[in-house]
C-alpha cells in the first residue's frame, strides 16, 4: 500500500493537525478542501483553473458517472483523470448517498441498494462490490466505502441497523479492493451512527479493526443543529486512528471547516461554494454577500477587498451583481472561481497557523472578523 498519512504538525491547544498524504497522482496537504465534481466537472470551472484556485483534490461521484457516461466510456481514458483532463489527486463518493437523496424507489437489501436512475427511470442494483467496481474504473485516489446514511432526526434502531449494514458492506468493499487493486489506490471507510455517541463508537470499533488507509464520518450535516454536528465531531473524530486521515462527509459552511479542523478533522467536501455562487452568494472574511442586493449596484470595489483571486483581481461588485442579474454564463464562472478561491485560501490559512503553533489565534480573528459586516 502506497498512501502513507504523515502528521507534520499538531496544534498544542487544540486538536487540529497540519499532514501530507500520499497518493497515486499525488501528495496533498492537510487540511484540505475538496471542491466538488460530481460530473467530472467542478461547474463552470476548467482543471486549469482550478489549478490556478490551489486546489489539491477534486471529488467525484460514483452514483451520477455510472449513470452518464457509463464505464465503457470512461475505461476508453483508463479513468477519470485522463477523461476530464485532471492529473491531480481524485476522491470518488460511493453511491450510497447520492441514491438515497437522487433516486426513485430506493430499496436497501443485505445484497445492496436497489433504485431507479433519476435520469430514464431504469432498474439497477448498487451493490458495495459493484460500487468498489466502478471506483476503480474511474481509478480515483481514493474511493469510498458503500454506506447507509441516515437523515435526522431518526429512532435509534434504524441508525444501529443502518451502521451495522455499513460495516457488513465496508469488509465487502474492503475484499474486493484488495483482490482487484491490491491496494493500490485508497479506500476509505465511513463512520455511521447519526447523533449516537456510543453507536458512533461502536461503527467507529468495526472499521477500526479493519484498518483502512482513512476513515470519514458520514451521516453529518443531515439536518442536525450545527453545535450538535459539533459535538459529534468532537467525540467521534478521536475515536479514529490518529495516524490516519479523517474526513468529514458533505460540510460545510467557512465556519464550520474552522470549528471541525480545530477537533481534529483533515479532509472536507461541499457544494456549498460553487453551488452558493451560482445563486449569487460570494464569501468574504466577514461573511456571506449576495451579489443581487441593490447596495452593490454602484460599488466599484472587488467581491471580497482580501481576496487575489482572477475575479477579484479583475472585477468590481457592480460588474458581478450586472452580470448576476442578467444571468451572464460569465457571473457562474467568476462567482464559482472566487468561492472556491476562497475556501481553498482558508484551508491555507490554517494550514500554516498550525504549522506556525497559531491555530488558536487564527481560530479567534476568523471568529471575530466574520459576520461582522
Ligand atoms: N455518506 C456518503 N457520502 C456522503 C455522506 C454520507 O454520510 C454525507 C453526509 N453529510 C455527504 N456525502 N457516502
Ligand atoms: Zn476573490
Amino acid at each position: 500500500m502506497s498512501h502513507p498519512f504523515n502528521v507534520t504538525a499538531q496544534s498544542q491547544t487544540t486538536r487540529a493537525r497540519a499532514g501530507e498524504l500520499k497518493l497515486v497522482h499525488g501528495t496533498i496537504k492537510t487540511p484540505v478542501f475538496m471542491p466538488v465534481g460530481t460530473l467530472a466537472s467542478v461547474k463552470s470551472l476548467s482543471p486549469e483553473e482550478l489549478k490556478e484556485a490551489g486546489a489539491q483534490i477534486i471529488l467525484g461521484n460514483t452514483y451520477h458517472l455510472y449513470l452518464r457516461p457509463g464505464c465503457e466510456v470512461i475505461d476508453l481514458f483508463s479513468g477519470l483523470h485522463r477523461f476530464m483532463n485532471w492529473d491531480r489527486p481524485i476522491l470518488t463518493d460511493s453511491g450510497g448517498f447520492q441514491v438515497f437523496s437522487l433516486a426513485k424507489l430506493t430499496k436497501i437489501t443485505e445484497e445492496g441498494a436497489a433504485f431507479q436512475s433519476h435520469i430514464d427511470g431504469s432498474k439497477h442494483l448498487l451493490t458495495p462490490e459493484k460500487s468498489v467496481e466502478v471506483q476503480i474504473s474511474l481509478n480515483s485516489d481514493i474511493m469510498m466505502c458503500l454506506d447507509q446514511c441516515i437523515e435526522y432526526p431518526a429512532e435509534k434502531e434504524a441508525v444501529r441497523a443502518a451502521l451495522e449494514i455499513t460495516t457488513r458492506w465496508a469488509k465487502r468493499c474492503k475484499s474486493t479492493w484488495t483482490e482487484k487493486t491490491g491496494g493500490k489506490n485508497a479506500l476509505f471507510g465511513i463512520v455511521q451512527g447519526g447523533m449516537f455517541e456510543d453507536l458512533r463508537r461502536q461503527s467507529a470499533e468495526e472499521l477500526g479493526e479493519m484498518d483502512f488507509p482513512g476513515y470519514a464520518l458520514g451521516g453529518l450535516s443531515v439536518g442536525e443543529p450545527n453545535q450538535m454536528m459539533y459535538d459529534v465531531a468532537e467525540y467521534a473524530l478521536p475515536l479514529l486512528p490518529d495516524n490516519k486521515p479523517k474526513y468529514i462527509m458533505g460540510v460545510g459552511t467557512p465556519e464550520d471547516l474552522v470549528e471541525l479542523v480545530a477537533r481534529g478533522a483533515d479532509m472536507f467536501d461541499c457544494v456549498m461554494p460553487s453551488r452558493n455562487a451560482r445563486n449569487g452568494q460570494l464569501f468574504t472574511r466577514n461573511g456571506a454577500i449576495n451579489i443581487s442586493n441593490a447596495r452593490f449596484r454602484t460599488d466599484t470595489g472587488p467581491a471580497d477587498p482580501e481576496c487575489d483571486c482572477y475575479t477579484c483581481r479583475n472585477y468590481s461588485r457592480a460588474y458581478l451583481r450586472h452580470l448576476y442579474m442578467n444571468r451572464e454564463l460569465l457571473a457562474y464562472r467568476l462567482n464559482t472561481l472566487h468561492n472556491i478561491h476562497f475556501y481553498i485560501r482558508l484551508m491555507e490559512r490554517m494550514r500554516a497557523a498550525i504549522t506556525d503553533g497559531e491555530f488558536d489565534a487564527f481560530r479567534r480573528n476568523f471568529h471575530a472578523h466574520w459576520q461582522a459586516r
